[in-house]
């Protein structure tokens, strides 16, 4: 018998062990089925959910929850992307070990997804600290190591003298060590790569494949990516036999050039350097500063002159060469021939060191220029440039190009911003990087007994150096024979998430990274949902890993995500008090009562314990700094999953930012419990007779066309466009009018009203489960996860009467009924009766009528 209130705790945990027990979610290969994976960003186990995890997985889940409906063989797995620096810092602080409290943590968040009522196949759960993960992608790497595609290079770190120790990005603050604010150093030290940049032309042109990725995520990775165009020279050197090698985008200004100046770490530079005190001093400090490329435009440019002299490659005119700090030495060739008239950075640098800035750039259009103040960066017609002036730039770029292959000394090249992947990290919780040093100094890829390499678990973190490092029990092995060392190193955590989404199609082969019959039913991803902040990185790795897979014959297809879906931030309303020195002191929202006027707008916030008021900072996103992180499991406590999981879709389209609100969240509940009202008062009223559309009165006829039209609408809403928002809308609309319905009593408004809560029943299903499982089979069903999505009866949508708009001289002025099928006719002759419509036609003549079929008629009359 079904109860009379609606209850989500009595029926949630219900249901859900419901689905556990019968393993509705447990995903198999079907040949005769089309398939569909779903794929969330997998979390790190931080501890518990946060409100984007919640948005995130709600998204992805009504997805697949839909497709199902649709008889798609649907796969929505779940896992964890495990390794990473916060469990170690929670070593440190809590004094447990990392393994520890991520299997802790992991437990947790587990329970709180499964209180959300996600259909995950838990039977293909990973967890990437696992060594049955692990193992593979370090097998992957002495494959990539063998094909030449990761190799070690000397690469900078940041480095604490202090602590002696390497720190990640996150723990330099401010430029200084976060345990013991020495100033941080760079340090060069021999790491290992992954050879991206193999890939990046293809990388690149793919893009254009994906028609199912916002544009703007497109347009980020080509960004990255930074493919350019331009002309490789060799500038001789006065007094040698050697060259120096520039890299160009703008050949067009070389008559510009003034000086040349190549980066510190330029072989030319360091050379100088050794009879240049100056000059070594100079080279020194930008090692000490580093050159984060971002800062590249701001920072103050600088520089040594080295002393040696380049020679022009067109007129050989002779120009400084410098070091300057603005300079790379990983772009190009780690040096650039300078145009102070033309470039920005050249042109400041000229200005401070009193070089030379020569104009030969005009503007096309023949309006002035001037390079006093600052360069002219634009690209326009060539002037003082000898036999190239009067070229358009875009000429002159291939006639000084051509000058320059006649000579021998240049060629068009194209150049890519994207480095090589730096994976190697000094941080104890990761993947150990298989590979053996030998005593020689080289190093070879671990291989027989000594792969998969385990990590250690059983450790205690002293907060400064990793447990492996220094530890001759993990680092002391034999290598043919002869005792050497293996690498301490843990691999970049990107590593695990770029892969995973394969292996969750064999989470379990001890066979095969990935098994390619399972991959190539699953693969591609039909759906993937996650944050935009992971929109360069971890979607670049994980397509790169997905062409490397493919090249060893794992994998077939070329792109990992055929739809991309990135939802947008939760925010919450943020509150403060003022401190005395003018600093604000941030209070949760949920320790803030509220009070609004009728227009929503706050008229008095109060902390509930202080009972002080305190200031609104407006809608901000979650954060820690600002202390409005809004704790999901306090939502899901009080009003059960499916009230969340509603509000989550209804509050905002996906891909808009989602605004909590309380109230908010109680208008979801209110909404529920009336679809629940309205089942109940149907269904405990006991037998409902079979509808006979034919023979409906007109009132029971409109409610019918109401339905159809709202299926109609959910339908397209849902499936075409994934705006979950107006959908639910829609079914709000359709829940006032059936609670309107005065014949929702009589036999026929039953039998009506019994079409319309089923139809809703299973329209809600993908967004609140558990409230629809029980109210479908108290409806006299089995289950509602194979239950046909409601199909729209063209009949029901037909209308008897249709109306009219009437405008007179193109004003309206009023509207008829008029039947369905009447004729145009007809139709004028009601409109000229209508007697709001008469009132403008006295006492003028009718000049035209104008019927526009199945909207309106215009007289026009003086
Ligand atoms: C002369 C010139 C004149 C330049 C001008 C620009 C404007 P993109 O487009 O990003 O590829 N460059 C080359 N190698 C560099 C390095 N290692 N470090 C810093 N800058 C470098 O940028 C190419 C331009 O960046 C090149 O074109 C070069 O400056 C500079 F009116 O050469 B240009």
């Amino acid at each position: 018998m079904m109860q009379e209130h609606y209850q989500p705790s009595a029926i949630e945990s219900k249901v859900q062990a419901y689905w556990e027990k019968n393993q509705v979610f447990k995903a198999v290969v079907d040949a005769n089925k089309e398939k569909f994976y779903c794929l969330s960003m997998f979390p790190y186990p931080s501890g518990r959910l946060h409100m984007g995890h919640v948005r995130n997985y709600t998204i992805g889940d009504v997805i697949a929850r839909y497709q199902r409906l649709q008889g798609k063989n649907v796969m929505q797995p779940m896992g964890w992307d495990a390794f990473g620096l916060p469990a170690e810092n929670a070593a440190i602080k809590h004094n447990v070990a990392p393994a520890k409290w991520t299997v802790e943590n992991i437990s947790y968040m587990k329970g709180q997804l499964k209180s959300l009522g996600f259909g995950y196949d838990w039977d293909r759960e990973i967890a990437t600290c696992q060594p049955e993960y692990y193992r593979w992608e370090q097998w992957f790497f002495t494959k990539l190591v063998e094909k030449n595609l990761a190799y070690k290079k000397v690469s900078a770190v940041n480095w604490c003298p202090h602590d002696q120790t390497v720190l990640a990005n996150e723990q330099v603050i401010e430029g200084c060590c976060w345990r013991c604010d020495t100033p941080v150093e760079r340090k060069e030290i021999p790491q290992w790569f992954i050879r991206i940049t193999a890939y990046a032309e293809e990388l690149l042109n793919d893009l254009d494949t994906l028609d199912g990725w916002p544009e703007q995520v497109k347009a980020m990775q080509r960004n990255w990516i930074g493919r350019s165009e331009g002309v490789e020279m060799q500038f001789g050197i006065k007094g040698r036999s050697d060259k120096l090698s520039i890299y160009t985008t703008r050949p067009d200004t070389l008559m510009g050039v003034s000086y040349v100046a190549v980066a510190a770490a330029h072989p030319l530079a360091q050379e100088a350097a050794a009879n240049n005190a100056k000059l070594a001093d100079f080279i020194a400090e930008c090692k000490v500063m580093g050159t984060a490329e971002a800062d590249m435009a701001t920072m103050e440019k600088k520089g040594v002159d080295t002393g040696l002299t380049a020679i022009h490659p067109i007129t050989g005119a002779e120009v400084p060469v410098w070091t300057a700090n603005f300079v790379l030495m990983d772009y190009g060739s780690g040096a650039v021939m300078a145009v102070p008239a033309h470039d920005q950075r050249d042109f400041e640098f000229a200005k401070k060191y009193n070089l030379p800035i020569k104009q030969v750039i005009g503007a096309a259009d023949g309006s002035e220029v001037s390079v006093a103040d600052a360069a002219y960066t634009e690209k326009g017609v060539l002037v003082n440039s000898g036999e190239f002036s009067g070229l358009s730039s875009q000429d002159a770029f291939h006639k000084i190009a051509e000058a320059l292959k006649a000579k021998g000394c240049g060629q068009i090249k194209v150049n890519f911003r994207l480095r090589d992947w730096g994976v190697s990290r000094q941080r104890y919780w990761g993947s150990p990087i298989p590979i053996v040093n030998l005593a020689d100094g080289s190093s070879v890829p671990a291989s027989g007994d000594l792969l998969p390499v385990i990590l250690p678990t059983d450790v205690v973190m002293d907060g400064v150096n990793s447990p492996i490092k220094n530890n001759p029990s993990f680092s002391d092995v034999m290598f043919n024979g002869q005792p050497a060392q293996r690498e301490t190193d843990t691999f970049d955590t990107f590593m695990e998430s770029s892969w995973y989404y394969a292996r969750y199609c064999s989470p379990r082969s001890t066979e095969h990274m990935v098994d390619p019959a399972e991959a190539d039913y699953w693969l591609p991803v039909d759906q993937y949902i996650g944050g935009i902040e992971h929109a360069i990185l971890h979607l670049l790795y994980a397509r790169f890993f997905h062409k490397l897979l493919r090249d060893v014959g794992l994998v077939k297809g070329n792109e990992p995500f055929k739809n991309l879906l990135c939802q947008g931030m939760v925010l919450a309303e943020a509150f403060y008090y003022e401190n005395e020195n003018g600093g604000k002191e941030w209070v949760n929202p949920q320790d803030v009562n509220v009070s609004r006027d009728d227009k929503g707008r706050i008229t008095e916030a109060l902390d509930k314990t202080s009972g002080k008021t305190v200031k609104g900072a407006g809608m901000s996103k979650m954060s820690k700094s600002k202390n409005n992180g809004v704790d999901p499991q306090a939502a899901i406590d009080i009003y059960g999953a499916d009230v969340v999981r509603l509000y989550t879709m209804f509050a905002a389209p996906p891909e808009q930012s989602l605004e909590w609100s309380d109230s908010g969240v109680q208008g979801a509940q209110k909404f529920l419990q009336r679809v629940w009202r309205l089942a109940y008062e149907l269904i405990s009223a006991g037998d409902i007779t079979a509808l006979n559309s034919a023979t409906l009165s007109p009132e029971l006829k409109a409610v019918r066309r109401k339905v159809h039209e709202t299926i109609q609408k959910v339908s397209d809403d849902i499936g075409r466009r994934y705006n979950f928002n107006t959908a639910i809308a829609a079914v709000m609309e359709l829940l006032n009018t059936l609670q309107r319905c005065e014949e929702k009593g009589t036999e026929q408004g039953r039998a009506v009203m019994k079409e319309a809560v089923e139809a809703i029943v299973v329209m809600l299903s993908p967004i609140t489960p558990h409230i629809c499982h029980e109210l479908w089979i108290a409806l006299g069903h089995s289950d509602v996860l194979s239950a046909p999505w409601p199909q729209v009866d063209e009949s029901a949508l037909v209308r008897d009467s249709i109306e009219i708009v009437i405008q007179i001289n193109g004003k309206m002025r009023s509207k008829i009924e008029v039947a369905a099928n009447a004729d145009k006719d007809t139709i004028l002759a009601a409109a000229k009766a209508d007697e709001h419509a008469q009132r403008f036609l006295e006492g003028v003549t009718i000049r035209k009528e104008i019927y526009v079929p199945g909207k309106l008629v215009n007289i026009v009359a003086n």
